[in-house]
This record gives C-alpha cells, sequence and structure tokens, in this order.
C-alpha cells in the first residue's frame, strides 16, 4: 500500500536576498526570539526566553504521561512524573541558543525560522541527571546511541516523524544531561516542553528534546531526520555534513539608548555610557575576553563573574558617546581561544553564526 505523504514533494522555498516571504514572517510569529533588552538579566525572564518549536506545542496530561526507556537496555522501564520529581534534583543555569540564530546574516539564507540575534536566552533548568538513569536501566555491550523522542510530529522536507535526537555513549558520558521539569523555579509551560524535557548544557537548542516521551538505546545510530537530514555543517544540500553539536563562542551587545519603533536603530544622549551584554561558548567553556569596536579601534571590556558553567557571562565597558552616527559591535573569545568573526561564515542551512553583532547608533549634540 501506498502511504499518504501530501508533503512529499515540499522542498523548502529559495529565498530572495532581504526580502521575507510571508511563510516566513509566520514562522517568525510562532517561533518568538528575546527581546534584546533582556540581555540585562543572568537569568531571562520565562516569558522572554525565546522559541524554537517546529510541529504544534502537544497538548500533555502530566497526570497520564510516562517517559518509557526502551529499545536495548537490559532493565528497560518507565517513570511518570510524580517518580521524576522525588529523583535527585538539580538546578543548572544554562544559556540555550539556537542553531540556527543568525541565519538572516547569511546570503543566500535557507528557508527556516528567520532568527538575527534573539535565538538565545538563559534559565535556571531543575531536574535529575540523565547518567544515573541509564546506568539502572542497563546498557546492553553492543549499544553505540541513546535516542529522545518527542510527542511533538510532523512534516520536514517530506519527513513524517516525531521530533527526535540522539547522543552517542561518549557524549551521554560526557555531557551534564538533565531530565528538566522546571524552568526558573516553576513548571516547565507548555512551550517550553511540558511536563518533561531534557536540557543538553553546552549545546545548540536542538539537542534539547522537548515534550519527552523515549529514551531509547540503540545499536546502530539513530537516523532520525532531525539527527541525519538537517543540523548539520554543509557548504551544499548534497553534502552529507558534519553534525551541529556545542554552541560557538558568542557575545550581543544590550542596545543602548531608545529606539526607533521599527528600524531599532538608536538614539543616546552624547556623554559617558556604560555598554554592557552577555557572552557565551559552548562546551562549558569560559569567556576570556570581549572586546568592543567603536571608531575603528577594539576595546576591550570587564568581565563579570559568570554565574555559573554553562551560562552567559556579563561584559560592561564605559563608552564615551560623541555627536554622530556609530555602529557598535563586540567580540568575545573563549578559553581555547576560538573568537567571533567579522563576518559570517556561510552554512547552508544558516546554522552557527557567530558574527558580529552590529547596533547602529546616533549620538545627538544637545
Ligand atoms: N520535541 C521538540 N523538541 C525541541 C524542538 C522541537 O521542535 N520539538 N526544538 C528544538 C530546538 S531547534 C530548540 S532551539 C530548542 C528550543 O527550546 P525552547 O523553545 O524551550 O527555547 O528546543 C529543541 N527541542
Ligand atoms: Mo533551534
Amino acid at each position: 500500500m501506498q502511504i499518504y505523504n501530501p508533503f512529499k514533494k515540499f522542498n523548502r522555498p529559495k529565498t530572495v536576498s532581504g526580502v521575507f516571504n510571508e511563510t516566513e514572517v509566520e514562522l517568525a510569529n510562532r517561533n518568538s526570539g528575546m527581546p534584546l533588552e533582556s540581555l540585562e538579566y543572568d537569568i531571562t525572564p520565562i516569558g522572554q526566553h525565546y522559541l524554537l518549536t517546529h510541529f504544534d506545542i502537544p497538548h500533555i496530561n502530566k497526570n497520564e504521561h510516562i517517559l518509557s526507556f526502551s529499545g536495548d537496555f537490559s532493565n528497560p522501564y518507565s517513570l511518570n512524573c510524580d517518580e521524576i520529581k522525588l529523583l535527585p534534583a538539580e538546578t543548572i543555569p544554562v544559556t540555550l541558543e539556537c542553531a540556527g540564530n543568525g541565519r538572516t546574516g547569511l546570503d543566500p539564507r535557507s528557508f527556516s525560522a528567520p532568527w538575527k540575534y534573539g535565538a538565545v536566552g538563559t534559565s535556571e533548568w531543575t531536574g535529575t541527571l540523565l547518567r544515573p538513569l541509564l546506568k539502572k536501566a542497563g546498557l546492553k555491550s553492543d549499544v553505540v546511541e541513546i535516542s529522545f523522542t518527542g510527542a511533538d510530529r510532523g512534516y520536514d522536507s517530506g519527513h513524517e516523524h516525531n521530533f527526535a535526537r540522539s547522543l552517542t555513549l561518549a557524549q551521554v558520558e560526557e555531557l551534564d544531561v538533565l531530565l528538566v521539569y522546571q524552568m526558573n523555579g516553576i513548571p516547565l509551560l507548555p512551550q517550553h516542553g511540558a511536563p518533561l524535557r531534557i536540557i543538553v548544557p553546552g549545546w545548540y537548542g536542538m539537542a534539547s528534546v522537548k515534550w519527552l516521551t523515549e529514551i531509547k538505546a540503540l545499536k546502530k545510530p539513530f537516523d532520525g531526520y532531525q539527527q541525519v537530514g538537517t543540523y548539520r555543517f554543509r557548504q551544499s544540500k548534497e553534502e552529507v555534513g558534519e553534525p551541529i553539536t556545542e554552541m560557538r563562542v558568542k557575545s550581543l551587545i544590550k542596545p543602548p539608548g531608545i529606539p526607533d519603533w521599527t528600524s531599532r536603530k538608536r538614539l543616546v544622549s552624547p556623554g559617558l555610557i556604560t555598554l554592557t551584554g552577555r557572552a557565551w561558548s559552548g562546551g562549558g567553556k569560559k569567556i576570556t575576553k570581549v572586546e568592543v569596536l567603536s571608531n575603528n579601534k577594539w576595546v576591550e571590556a570587564k568581565l563579570i563573574n559568570q554565574n555559573s558553567k554553562y551560562s552567559w557571562t556579563k561584559w560592561m565597558l564605559d563608552w564615551s558617546a560623541k555627536p554622530g552616527h556609530h555602529i557598535l559591535s563586540c567580540r568575545a573569545t573563549d578559553e581555547t581561544g576560538d573568537t567571533q568573526p567579522v563576518d559570517p561564515i556561510f552554512d547552508v542551512g544558516g546554522f552557527a553564526n557567530n558574527s558580529i553583532q552590529k547596533v547602529e547608533v546616533f549620538v545627538n549634540d544637545y
């Protein structure tokens, strides 16, 4: 029997430089970004954290929800939400960034959520560590990967699937993967994965599967669409590419002064003002330097204590605002010496653009 697939030939449309298609705008409405003024906060208020949901937000009854450990475990079992809450709890502040953040800075851009800068935020995630739960389930000796499946289902590029991702055994060992039920001290909101999700600290957001229903032990590498069909660095669509994992080093400026409603350009009064923003990197790597570009000169900013290994670092710099038109940028460097490029690094899917932000500022002369 032929399976009915109305979206078989639905490939993503070509984009036109600079011009946004109505469906891209609709994706932007569904997937809101963090307002840049929220860079003020160590912990992003929940309603100001960005959102990325590929399909529909599932409606799940928390009292009936079951998480199953299935596949090649020697002791498969399942847990309900109450049982998970009784396990040892950890709260970890984690900066999460969508791998597509910065996509609109690439040309041609891929047809997807048209992020500029806002697909980032930091939350205090509460849950229990995954490693002991896998140990309890007992991995059979030939297991190579663990997959994580969400309750949400839909199509992408003709493939019907539940949103699902995997990690290798080495990655599960190395990463502090948290099975999460609270965000900033309250139960997860539906749009952030209620009642259960994982958070993979230090990685781009796609790994942090929301609405988690199943954790499966696999003897073969996972071949789900979100693992092999996308989230790979590629220069052309034909390439297999390299999987996207840790976040690249990046920083943002909290736009100073007051904005123009539509252009978001800024007006600042002349004199000394304090510029501030946040910087982060992947894999728990520390930020060692942030520089601000003004009048063609990079000036080093002061770093304020990072509140935890996986969360962003605040920076500050006093800037003497002189009347005229300015473009402000900042550039972070992490402990491995990685720094941000001035120009974007091209990627067909528009992933991991960590090139420097540009904030246009007018300084008045009165
Ligand atoms: N089940 C499921 N999990 C998901 C997604 C999704 O669409 N479905 N989107 C992923 C992506 S691409 C990102 S960037 C993060 C966003 O998490 P947030 O919406 O809580 O900010 O969730 C990830 N987990
Ligand atoms: Mo994402």
